[in-house]
């Protein structure tokens, strides 16, 4: 079914056929993601864009089409398919690539058919497949000029910063939660060492800006349903200039956990070294050649520092009443967080097998 607010949306854009059907779409935490239909048997992705989150959307939507233009570019170069190897954002009547109305924001794309995301990974051959999308993702934007890119959520993985807004969630304990997860907020403190070690051999030189995409999760990787193999990289609202650590560790996080981000019960939670083994092959070998020693070093630290990162995020965000990712039932952003934490403890119990598995890749 459709109503009359999805009509008025949908009309802004042209699009084949008119609109019959609109159902909610993925398992996003940020935008409002609906599949809409029309009688001419079109689909398209229509996304409410949390201009909460991303406030200068103008920004965010030219930062997106030209990435996605570049990666075309690259891929039809390849000779990818143009309609399936990147999101296509269609053009709204007033010449942007999105339309206001009532005060909320509304981007339309081309729906890639046949296609499947996932929500955690079964074995080492996806999260390989994983690994060469984002490492591919990294080579294509490696000639990318990033000086037209805006910082669409600044300090994005601050590592330090993000647990500097940690500590104010739980000091102004506006739910009064705090006191409730008292063990999982030391859990936090007691690493606070390494929060600063990425950004600040940023800010030193010893580490390099590239343009890297920050929100890896396998489920903004597009695989083909048929032939399993990697369609595209989706999500792309948060591709700024960053450290291709945050995006090795942000995958790994997700990608070499056994069971699902939300997972309650935490014996089902812990990590799989063949997953992360899977993932480091496949990216080192789409694109280990343009990393430097110090980046490849770090590697291990860095699915660490990703996943803390995000377990603190989750954490605060349950802490201030769950104000930034969306959820669908209480305690759903606890139950994240200690998902990430449980993971985080098994990564440095794992440490040494960790840095090995990249020694014998790189051997
Ligand atoms: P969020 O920022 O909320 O995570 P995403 O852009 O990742 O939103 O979209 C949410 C989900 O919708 C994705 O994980 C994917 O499963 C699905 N999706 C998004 N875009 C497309 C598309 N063009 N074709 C098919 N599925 C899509
Ligand atoms: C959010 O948009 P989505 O669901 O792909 C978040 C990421 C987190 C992730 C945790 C813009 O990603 O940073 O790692 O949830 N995106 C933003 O699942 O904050
Ligand atoms: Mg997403």
């Amino acid at each position: 079914m459709i109503n009359g607010e999805i009509l008025n949306i949908c009309s802004a854009f042209s699009l084949d056929g008119n609109p019959v059907d609109c159902i909610s779409y993925g398992t996003g935490h940020i935008n409002s993601t609906m599949l809409v239909q029309t009688d001419t048997g079109s689909r398209y992705i229509l996304q409410q864009i949390n201009n909460g989150i991303f406030r200068d959307v103008d920004g965010l939507m030219n930062n997106i089409v030209s990435v996605t233009s570049h990666v075309i570019k690259k891929r039809i170069a390849s000779g990818g398919d143009p309609s399936r190897c990147s999101l296509r954002f269609l053009p709204s009547y007033d010449g942007k690539y999105y339309t206001c109305l009532g005060g909320k924001y509304f981007r339309m794309y081309g729906y890639v058919g046949d296609a499947v995301s996932y929500d955690v990974a079964d074995d080492p051959g996806l999260t390989r497949l994983l690994g060469s999308a984002v490492g591919e993702f990294q080579l294509a934007l490696g000639d990318f000029d990033a000086s037209g890119l805006v910082e669409t959520i600044p300090d994005f993985h601050n590592t330090e910063k993000r647990y500097r807004d940690f500590e104010q969630a739980v000091a102004a304990d506006v739910t009064g939660r705090a006191r409730d997860v008292a063990e999982e907020i030391e859990f936090v403190r007691s690493r606070r060492e390494m929060y600063g070690r990425v950004v600040n051999m940023i800010a030193a030189g010893e580490l390099p800006l590239r343009v890297t995409h920050n929100d890896t999760k396998l489920n903004n990787v597009l695989f083909d349903s048929e032939s399993g193999k990697v369609l595209c990289v989706i999500d792309l609202d948060t591709v700024m200039p960053g450290s291709v650590l945050y995006d090795i560790g942000d995958a790994v996080r997700f990608c070499a956990a056994s069971a699902e981000e939300d997972e309650r019960d935490l014996e089902r939670v812990f990590f799989r070294l063949e997953n992360y083994r899977g993932f480091c092959e496949g990216f080192l070998s789409s694109c280990g050649d343009s990393l430097t020693e110090k980046e490849k070093e770090l590697i291990p630290f860095s699915c660490r520092l990703m996943t803390i990162e995000c377990g603190m995020r989750f954490l605060a965000d349950h802490i201030n009443g769950d104000t930034y990712f969306h959820i669908t039932r209480e305690g759903q952003n606890l139950d994240r967080a200690r998902t990430q934490f449980k993971l985080v403890s098994d990564m440095e119990k794992r440490d040494r097998e960790m840095k090995k598995v990249i020694d014998d890749i790189l051997a």
